[in-house]
């Protein structure tokens, strides 16, 4: 089974590329922006809870989403699939070294994290066009703040685990999503194949 974590600034691709990929690959897609939106969108309680971070910009509490995303890798569909696409998780090192313990208590480790590198102003531009509830400017300029702080650190630390693939996410959704599958198929076809999983 392949773990592969999606880093990247909000607005990067990260969440149309992971669907793209999972498609391709026949892999499941697991984004905690769309489990916390599902949970909004109930009114549970912990949407409730979660609704007031995300519409001011910051993260979710690290309880919420370490506790749905174990949850979440336990269910059948992705205990049988062949790859696990993990969406804007992990967003900080607690969450990183979470997704660690939880992987290594079933003897796995993540197999890459691919980095998709936008320019702020880009991904400013692409936020505001799709205009999600959480797309302001204001909450905007939060969350990219939230990136540089809490989420950046993970670039280094996958980096030093020798885990990192920096993408070009500039471009349209079809150029960048060559590039993965290039990458996916070039550099990580080497050693592993989707197929013998
Ligand atoms: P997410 O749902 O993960 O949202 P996001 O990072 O802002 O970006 P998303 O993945 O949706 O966008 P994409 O880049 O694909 O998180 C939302 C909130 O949930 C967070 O702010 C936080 O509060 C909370 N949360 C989620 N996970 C959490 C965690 N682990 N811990 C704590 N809190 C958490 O695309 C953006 C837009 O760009 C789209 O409209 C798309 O169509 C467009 N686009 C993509 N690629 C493009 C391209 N090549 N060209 C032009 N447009 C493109």
């Amino acid at each position: 089974m392949l773990y592969f974590v999606f880093l990247g600034r909000q607005g990067s691709g990260k969440g149309t590329q992971s669907a793209l990929i999972a498609q391709k690959y026949g892999c499941v897609h697991v984004s905690t922006g769309d489990m916390l939106r599902s949970a909004v969108a109930a009114r549970s309680e912990l949407g409730l809870q979660a609704e007031a971070l995300m519409l001011s910009g910051k993260l979710v509490s690290d309880d919420i989403t370490i506790g749905i995303v174990a949850e979440r890798l336990q269910e059948e569909d992705v205990i049988n699939s062949p790859g696990v696409l993990l969406d804007g998780f992990p967003r900080n090192l607690k969450q990183a070294k979470a997704l660690e313990t939880i992987l290594s208590v079933h003897d796995k480790r993540i197999t890459a994290a691919l980095d998709l590198e936008v320019p702020v102003e880009t991904v400013t531009e692409r936020l505001l066009q799709r205009g999600r509830s959480d797309d302001t400017e204001r909450i905007i300029d939060q969350r990219l703040a939230e990136y540089e702080t809490q989420t950046l650190p993970l670039i280094d630390w996958y980096r030093q685990e020798g885990l990192l693939f920096t993408i070009n996410g500039s471009g349209t959704v079809e150029e960048v999503f060559d590039r993965i599958v290039q990458m996916i198929e070039s550099t990580l076809s080497k050693s592993l194949s989707w197929a013998e999983v």
